[in-house]
C-alpha cells in the first residue's frame, strides 16, 4: 500500500497529521503514538510575542464535538523554537510550525523568527483564523482570513519564513474561494480547510456564556460537512492548488471523505481529546479501506469525487 501524498513541493510519508493547537507542543501526543509514525505534527500557532490567551473556561464539550476559547496562548515563535522544537525533532517527527499576527508586522516579525527553523520544519501553516481573538474592549475582531486583500497581505509578509507556506482559512466566511486565490496568489503553496467555526454556549443556570471568552471555536464531528464543502468548492475552483483538510477527522471514513472532496492531506484535531492515538487509528483506518476496495494508492483518491 502506497500512503505517500504531497502537499505542494512537500513530500510526506502519509496523509495524516495532527491539527494545529490540539495535542500541545505535539511530544506530549508522543507519550501514545510513534510520531515519526504520521505525515506530520502541526504545532500550536505562536505568534513574536508571548500572549496570555482567554480566561478559563476555555473548552467544552458540545453535541458531536467542542468549544474552544484557548485565546492564541503561547510563549512565542522564539521560546517555541528554543523550548519546544526540540523534543519534537528528537522524536523524528516531520513538523510543520504555525504562526499568527495581530497586524501584517507581527506576521512577518514571526516568519523571520521561523526562518531559524531546523530541516525538520518542513513547512508554515499562517494562521489567519483564529476565532478567538479581541478586538479593543473584547470586541469581536476580523479574521484575516474573512477579507481575501487582508489575507493576501498577511500572506506576503511571511515569505521570510524560507519554507512553503499553507494559509490556513476560516469557514466564517460567505465563499471561501476568493480569499484560497488571494493567498495563493501572494505566494501560499497549499491551503489548510478548515478553521473552527464559530460558536457559543449559554450557561443557563448562570445565565450567561459559559467559557470564559464568552464565543470560542466549534470543532469535531459536528463540523465535519463543513470542512468537506470548503474543499470541494475550492479544489473545483482552484484544481490546482494543495489542500489540507481538517474538521471532524475522527476515523478512517472522514478521512477519505475530505480527500475524495480534493484534500491531499488531513489533520486530526478534536478526536485526540477523547483517544490520544486517534492519528495512528485513524491512519491504519485509511490503509484498511484502501486495502479492502483494491485501492493500491492513496494519493489516488485525492478529488475523485469532482468526477
Ligand atoms: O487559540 C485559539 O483559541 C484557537 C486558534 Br489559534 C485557532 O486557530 N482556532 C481555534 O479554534 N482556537
Amino acid at each position: 500500500m502506497d500512503l505517500s501524498t504531497r502537499v505542494g513541493s512537500v513530500s510526506f510519508a502519509n496523509p495524516v497529521m495532527t491539527a494545529s493547537g490540539t495535542s500541545g507542543h505535539g511530544d506530549e501526543l508522543g507519550r501514545y503514538i510513534e510520531l515519526s509514525g504520521l505525515g506530520a505534527v502541526v504545532a500550536k500557532s505562536q505568534s513574536v510575542h508571548d500572549w496570555p490567551g482567554n480566561p478559563a473556561p476555555r473548552v467544552h464539550e458540545t453535541p458531536s464535538g467542542m468549544l474552544n476559547s484557548v485565546g492564541l496562548q503561547g510563549r512565542g515563535v522564539s521560546h517555541w523554537l528554543r523550548a519546544e522544537l526540540p523534543a519534537l525533532v528528537e522524536s523524528g517527527a516531520r513538523v510543520v510550525a504555525s504562526i499568527w499576527g495581530r497586524t501584517v508586522q507581527e506576521y512577518a516579525q514571526a516568519a523571520e523568527l521561523l526562518s531559524a527553523a531546523p530541516v525538520a520544519v518542513v513547512a508554515v501553516e499562517v494562521n489567519l483564523s483564529c476565532p478567538n481573538l479581541a478586538g479593543p474592549g473584547g470586541s469581536r475582531k476580523a479574521m484575516f482570513a474573512q477579507d481575501p486583500d487582508a489575507a493576501a497581505e498577511a500572506i506576503r509578509a511571511t515569505a521570510a519564513a524560507g519554507r512553503p507556506r499553507w494559509a490556513k482559512l476560516t469557514p466564517n466566511v460567505a465563499d471561501v474561494v476568493p480569499v484560497a486565490r488571494a493567498v495563493r496568489d501572494a505566494g501560499a503553496e497549499a491551503v489548510t480547510l478548515v478553521n473552527t467555526v464559530t460558536g457559543m454556549i449559554i450557561d443557563i443556570e448562570e445565565r450567561r456564556p459559559l467559557l470564559g471568552a464568552g464565543g470560542g471555536g466549534l470543532s469535531g464531528r459536528a463540523i465535519h460537512p463543513v470542512a468537506v464543502r470548503a474543499v470541494y468548492d475550492v479544489h473545483s475552483a482552484l484544481p490546482e492548488l494543495p489542500i489540507v483538510g481538517v474538521g471532524g477527522v475522527a476515523n478512517g471514513e472522514a478521512a477519505i471523505e475530505l480527500m475524495m472532496a480534493g484534500a491531499s492531506a488531513v489533520q486530526v484535531g478534536t478526536a485526540t481529546f477523547a483517544d490520544p492515538r486517534a492519528p495512528r487509528r485513524i491512519l491504519n483506518e485509511i490503509e484498511s479501506w484502501c486495502d479492502s476496495r483494491g485501492v493500491g494508492a492513496v494519493a489516488d483518491l485525492v478529488g475523485v469525487a469532482h468526477g
